[in-house]
């Protein structure tokens, strides 16, 4: 056997460096490189060998190692999955910093790699600087907190186990069905070992990438729900667009006159105009969406995990015999609302389901009623983008200049408070891809990283970052770090003052936006003094960024002209009112926890209308009779 004397660090990146995936005959690298934070944890191991790989696998250098995780996210997610980034942290905070990241990542299914620094094995000099020791058990460290946020947790005690090791990471990482976060402890020691490797391990390899067909069982019993539904809905989940079933579920609705819904990573399925778009669906979904989902009498889920959001918190479904069919590479997914599980990839399926259901196709009424309703639903859109309440803008006019700007393949990015509810509403995807919001775990501080990720990904496509004020206070560093890159990103920070998309839920429970506005503690001991002032301009200008402030319309559209003109990223901060919101359409509900019981009457008078919205829930356990929450006994 040949074999090469390498450290554990040196042969981690040389193995990832050679790692390739392939599909549908293309085949692309699957590391774009290495983020990291440098310190003690790493610097001996890991960061060594990756400045003496030097270019052949890039190191770019974030701020805050979540912000890496997230920019490492949205580089995969534009790269619908086919590409990727390792992230390494020291020891201790830098590593615990990531797990947030790596929640976001795997609830998203987003391939990311993260290596975190970990005390050293030999455990002589124990406890070394930043390692939390725990009395019970000297084999657990801060690391395993990870545990439940990733799809692969490993430690490497030994150079040797990383040939065990980094064919499982990979298989995970380019598995449709598990990937998410993998994660590597790495004792600072074991990192410089040394050790004789194969060389094989370190030859190309090339993981080829399914696209698994369902049970044919299943695919002729969905067909046949198919051809006897009235009233059926596509709801077009993040599944469809890592397919790259785009092209695929558009011959299938053109050949059935299925109507298709989105959620958030599935927005951009259908463009925006297709007249079976019906566009976002369920809490922040649109008026055409919320009026067909409730009467459907068959839902097929193409790649969804069918959150809350989009399920109306299970109210959007209203039909007595309803029934689901799932198409997803994930048996969890694929069996949920007892649906006929369609395990499969969504582009492999939709072309055989196409076949299946023959010349099945939805009645002419049908389409008339959908096309009223986008009718509607068009004009209400132009109406928000016009809705003016003079001294200040709304957000709606925002994002319609933002909208207006742009060409069909820009990218709009944002994560956290009201922006993403609007842009599902308003935005007018015409290019799948287009829409990178991340919405599976609503994580304040995603957008500007994740930004620099897409625009790594897409360097020929404009990226817009969409940021409410929060989000940005809560991580804006990263702004550096496209600067630093040369990542021109235009930004654009929506400053309302506080949280307008809490304030609005607070409202829902009768708590009257408490504990949401930025305002200085008043001599009540309350923050009812003063609304903060914050200048946003000046900060971004102190990472190194353009900015200005735009405070009318006609300003905003300049600077957004000027933005795209130019080569370098641009912050441009708007001042909104904070309770002009963009109102929920029809079946919108969202389940807020509200009290049972109050010494407010405000909350009160929330738990009434709770209680009539938790009468309209659904179980969704048993084909065709989704049986309500008020039939349940209730537990008092
Ligand atoms: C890390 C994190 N902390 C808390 C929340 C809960 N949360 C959701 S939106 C939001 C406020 C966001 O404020 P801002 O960015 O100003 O947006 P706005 O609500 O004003 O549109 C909060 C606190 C979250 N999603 N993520
Ligand atoms: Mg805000």
């Amino acid at each position: 056997m040949t074999t090469v004397r390498f450290t554990t660090g040196q042969a981690l990146v040389n193995y990832l460096a050679s790692q390739h995936v392939e599909r549908d005959g293309t085949e692309t690298r699957f590391f774009a490189g290495l983020w990291g934070i440098f310190g003690h944890g790493n610097i001996g191991g890991v960061a060594q060998a990756v400045q003496q790989l030097g270019g052949d696998f890039p190191y770019y250098l974030a701020r805050n190692e979540q912000a890496m995780v997230h920019a490492a996210t949205g580089y995969a997610k534009l790269a619908n999955r086919l590409g990727a980034f390792a992230c390494l942290s020291s020891i201790g905070p830098g590593a615990t910093n990531m797990v947030t990241g790596a929640a976001s990542a795997t609830i998203n299914h987003v391939p990311v790699l993260l290596l975190a620094g970990d005390a050293f094995a030999e455990r002589v000099q124990s406890p070394v600087l930043q390692q939390l020791e725990f009395g019970p058990s000297q084999d657990t460290s801060a690391n395993d907190t990870f545990r439940p946020v990733v799809r692969y947790w490993d430690r490497i005690n030994r150079p040797e186990q990383l040939i065990t090791a980094l064919p499982e990471v990979m298989r995970v990482l380019t598995s449709p069905a598990e990937t998410g976060a993998a994660f590597l402890a790495l004792p600072q020691d074991i990192q410089t070992y040394a050790f004789d490797f194969p060389v094989e391990m370190f030859e190309k390899r090339v993981w080829s990438i399914p696209r698994n067909r369902p049970d044919r069982g299943a695919l002729a019993a969905a067909a046949e729900w198919i051809r006897a539904a009235t009233r059926p809905v596509i709801f077009a989940g993040g599944g469809v667009r890592y397919s790259e079933a785009a092209e695929a579920l558009r011959a299938f609705v053109e050949q059935t006159g299925i109507p298709v819904a989105e959620t958030h990573a599935g927005k951009g399925s259908l463009p925006f105009d297709h007249p079976l778009s019906l566009g976002g669906a369920g809490v922040s979904g649109t008026l055409a969406a919320n009026v067909i989902a409730p009467d459907a009498d068959l839902v097929i889920g193409i790649g969804t995990r069918f959150t809350d959001f989009p399920t109306a918190s299970k109210t959007a479904f209203q039909d007595p015999g309803v029934r689901f069919i799932n198409i997803n590479v994930a048996e969890f997914d694929a069996y949920k609302h007892a649906a006929i599980p369609l395990v499969g990839d969504a582009r492999a399926t939709l072309e055989e389901l196409a076949v299946a259901v023959g010349d099945y196709s939805t009645a002419p009424e049908y389409r008339q009623r959908i096309a009223a309703l986008n009718r509607e639903w068009d004009a209400e859109v132009e109406r928000v983008y016009h809705h003016s309440v003079g001294e200040i803008l709304t957000q709606g006019e925002v994002i319609g200049a933002v909208e207006a700007s742009t060409d069909p393949r820009d990218v709009v990015v944002t994560s956290a408070g009201s922006l993403p509810g609007d842009l599902l509403k308003l935005w007018r995807s015409r290019d799948v891809g287009s829409y990178q919001v991340e919405y599976g775990y609503s994580t304040m501080g995603y957008e500007i990283a994740g930004g620099v990720g897409a625009k790594l990904a897409a360097p020929d496509r404009e990226v817009y970052v969409m940021v409410g004020d929060g989000s940005f206070q809560m991580m804006s560093n990263e702004i550096t770090t496209a600067v630093q890159e040369g990542l021109k990103l235009i930004v654009v920070v929506v400053d309302n003052k506080g949280f307008s998309s809490v304030g609005r839920v607070s409202e829902q429970v009768g708590a009257e936006g408490f504990g949401c506005h930025y305002r200085l503690r008043g001599p009540s001991g309350a923050y009812d003094g003063p609304e903060m002032r914050l200048d946003f301009v000046k900060m971004c200008q102190g990472m190194g960024a353009r900015a200005l402030e735009v405070t009318t319309l006609d300003e905003l559209r300049a600077a957004l002209v000027d933005a795209r003109a130019g080569t370098e990223t641009v912050c441009i901060v708007v001042q909104t009112d904070w309770d002009e919101r963009v109102r929920g359409y029809a079946n919108s509900w969202w389940e807020m926890a509200t009290p049972q019981v109050s010494e407010m009457p405000a909350v009160n008078a929330a738990r009434e209308e709770f209680d009539r919205n938790k009468g309209r829930q659904r179980y969704l356990m048993i084909p065709g009779a989704p049986f309500q929450q008020g039939s349940v006994e209730k537990q008092t």
